[in-house]
């Protein structure tokens, strides 16, 4: 089961290709595609809602594991540059930089461009990512790009076995209620194996619940490993006691104001105390407001791109996490939106 985003500025061609990939399903402020063939199933998400919110983009990637970052022939402009950004700051491990519209271009003008695109990205988690060129109008390298897609998420599935096995957590992206069943659930077993019965708490919030079924691909199943997309229909909960962004685990630490360490992007304007930022953690944000920076243990009043510091936040609403799970920070007034991320302290 692969998940892939296309993320990327505006015209770059990205809803095209989205649907040249699966059809058309649910609509909010991301679009999913599906497609299902033999053994293959992909979920496609169009971050439809970008650029005019950055939680769109982060959604999109924090329900995938492999991103498509589509790059125009006109090349990289400021949306494009933040995107990159994000996908720097979130750590993202898997994509392709897909250079589009290759009717309107010509070989050696492609290839100028990933060179530039090379050296833009150097230094990033991009670093290594492999290239293709596509045109959803000519058809040149869409069958090929399919390929790497799946050639990639079998290289995906590999590595989630290794999550298989941890406590299990689930992503919820939608939550509704089917007449006859009662709350049913959409998201992505982030880690570890769920199985129908299991007693789980859908967090922040608290509230217990057990799974009474689970779909993959509208396929009943027994037990869904780290890394399915799933339906679950839940017991115990209605569909208005869960929101998207919460999470369904055992265990997960609640609060509204925390201590982050947070990097700066080289790329973000300074923030100082007092600011107001949106805080972003798997599906979740909240808006925060920095009561105070340090860095080497010393107070600061401002904080510096690409350097490090503990930033106390205070927030509005209560939000779930985990030890290891990576905090982004943004500014929204920002032109670049996109300012650090971080871990709890
Ligand atoms: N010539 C050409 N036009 C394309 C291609 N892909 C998309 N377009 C056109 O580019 C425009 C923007 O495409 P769209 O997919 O909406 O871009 P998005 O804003 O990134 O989702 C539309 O008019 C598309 O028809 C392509 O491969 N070749
Ligand atoms: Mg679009």
């Amino acid at each position: 089961m692969t998940k892939i985003a296309i993320i990327g500025s505006e015209k770059s061609g990205k809803t095209t290709l989205a649907g040249k990939l699966g059809k058309k399903g649910s609509v909010t402020d991301i679009t999913m595609y599906d497609y299902a063939k033999n053994d293959r199933v992909l979920t496609t998400i169009d971050a439809t809602g970008y650029p005019a919110s950055v939680k769109s983009l982060l959604t999109a990637l924090n329900l995938s594991d492999i991103a498509l970052l589509c790059i125009p022939p006109q090349g990289l402009d400021p949306l494009a540059a933040e995107c990159i950004i994000a996908l720097d700051l979130l750590g993202y491990r898997h994509g392709v930089i897909v250079q589009t519209k290759a009717d309107l271009s010509y070989p050696l003008a492609i290839e100028e461009m990933r060179e530039k695109l090379k050296k833009i990205t150097k230094g990033t988690a991009l670093e290594n990512w492999q290239y293709h060129t596509v045109s959803t109008t000519s058809f040149e390298g869409m069958e090929e790009l399919k390929e790497l897609i799946f050639s990639m998420g079998d290289k995906v599935d590999a590595e989630q076995r290794n999550l298989d096995s941890l406590p299990a957590r689930v992503v919820i992206d939608q939550s509704f209620n089917v007449t006859g069943i009662g709350c049913v659930v959409l998201g992505v077993v982030s880690q570890g194996t769920i199985h129908a019965k299991d007693k789980l708490v859908a967090y922040p919030a608290k509230k217990e619940l057990e799974i009474r079924s689970i779909q993959m691909h509208d396929v009943d199943v027994k037990t869904a490993p780290a890394g399915a997309r799933v339906g679950l229909a839940l017991k115990g909960v209605q569909s208005k006691d869960i929101d998207r962004g919460f999470v369904l685990s055992a265990q997960e630490d609640v609060v509204t104001d925390l201590t982050l360490e947070c990097t700066l992007s080289q790329l973000a304007k300074e923030v100082s105390v007092g600011d107001m930022l949106h805080l972003y953690v798997g599906l979740q944000s909240s808006p925060v407001k920095i009561r105070s920076i340090k860095q080497e243990g010393q107070n600061a009043e401002k904080a510096k791109p690409g350097k490090k510091y503990i930033m106390e936040l205070a927030g509005t609403k209560e939000i779930a996490f985990s030890k290891n799970d990576r905090f982004v920070l943004a500014n929204l007034d920002g032109r670049q939106r996109f300012v650090a991320f971080g871990h709890s302290q």
